[in-house]
């Protein structure tokens, strides 16, 4: 399958373009009376900074300015609520759906539904286990090579000694806890890394610090390294450690993903070691997708946004100029 990977801001900016010369307007096959296309937002929930971002960018694309009724829901982390918010958009006959689906599996029958429908569905963020022909496109970041550049930091860094690790995974059977899983552990491989342990925060700060908690009463002082698979569980992991009278970033060591406003910050002050960055900043090209696909002229089904990564120095050269 064609794939194009953009870079994160060039891929606002070649969208932006677009808009500007009316490339993306309203196209045929979608809109109301008034020439608004309506779509169906099923967001996973506000479980992240991350998450809140996302939010922002998917409500700023799809603004009626640019041409869209947007009707938009957050399930809260429920798979059943964010399929039931789906389905209820397809009996209000909206021109769209867009998805960003909490977890891979149990899509094929409301993605069906949809087809079946005459609704293009365009999934934005994670990814779904469900036939290809169920939507019509995809737009989002390489998760797997997220992993991969936080595993080969890992290995360069603590890899050639023995170093105990922890891992904060993300929502279980999310694309992202499983990519971001399989690009480290590979990178890893032969290196003298151990796991000790791996267990779901569920991406939420909370949830992240119970979890590390948990991890500080069994294994105390023996770990060194704690992989988080977003900044949220990453600073939840923080303060278990302060709690705990340790450094986080000395003591023991903290490598993580996303890149978002908190995450940076802790990054430069030395609590986190290293971060990849997810850009979340995805709503004016889910936007042009959906008039890509109203136009029936969708030209590539999956589109990569390219991230970079993060060590503190790194970070407090650019914290002034980002976006989130
Ligand atoms: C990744 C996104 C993940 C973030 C988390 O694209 O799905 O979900 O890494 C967020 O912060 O909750």
């Amino acid at each position: 399958m064609k794939k194009k990977r953009l870079i994160g801001g060039l891929a606002v900016a070649a969208t932006l373009a677009l808009a500007a010369t009316g490339c993306a307007g309203g196209g045929a096959g979608g809109g109301d009376e008034g020439g608004l296309i309506t779509v169906g937002f099923a967001q996973t929930g506000s479980e992240s900074g991350w998450r809140a971002a996302n939010t922002e960018s998917m409500k700023a694309a799809f603004s009626e300015e640019n041409g869209f009724e947007l009707i938009f829901n957050a399930a809260d982390n429920k798979i059943e609520a964010q399929i039931a918010a789906v389905r209820s958009f397809i009996n209000q006959g909206v021109d769209a759906i867009v998805i960003a689906p909490i977890v891979e599996d149990g899509w094929d029958d409301v993605l069906t539904e949809a087809k079946e429908a005459g609704i293009p569905v365009i999934l934005e963020d994670r990814t779904v286990s469900a036939s290809e022909d169920l939507y019509a496109a995809w737009v989002g970041l390489d998760f797997r090579k997220e992993g991969v550049i936080a595993g080969e930091w890992a290995a360069e860094n603590y890899g050639s000694t023995p170093t105990n690790m922890v891992v904060l995974e993300g929502t279980t059977g999310s694309a992202p806890a499983n990519d971001r899983a399989e690009g480290f552990a590979e990178a890893i491989k032969g290196t003298q890394i151990t796991v000790l342990d791996s267990q779901t925060g569920e991406f939420t700060r909370a949830n992240g610090k119970t979890v590390m908690e948990g991890f500080l009463q069994k294994y105390g002082d023996t770990i060194d390294l704690v992989y988080a698979h977003n900044d949220d569980m990453a600073l939840g992991a923080i303060d278990a450690i302060e709690a705990a009278g340790l450094k986080p970033g000395e003591d023991i060591k903290i490598i993580s993903i996303d890149a978002v406003k908190d995450g940076m910050l802790a990054l430069i002050d030395g609590k986190i070691n290293f971060i990849v960055e997810c850009n979340p900043l995805l709503g004016e090209l889910a936007a042009q997708l959906v008039k890509d696909a109203l136009a029936g002229s969708i030209s590539e089904r999956v589109v990569y946004v390219e991230d970079q990564s993060f060590t503190p120095e790194q970070a407090a050269e650019v914290i002034d100029e980002r976006l989130y």
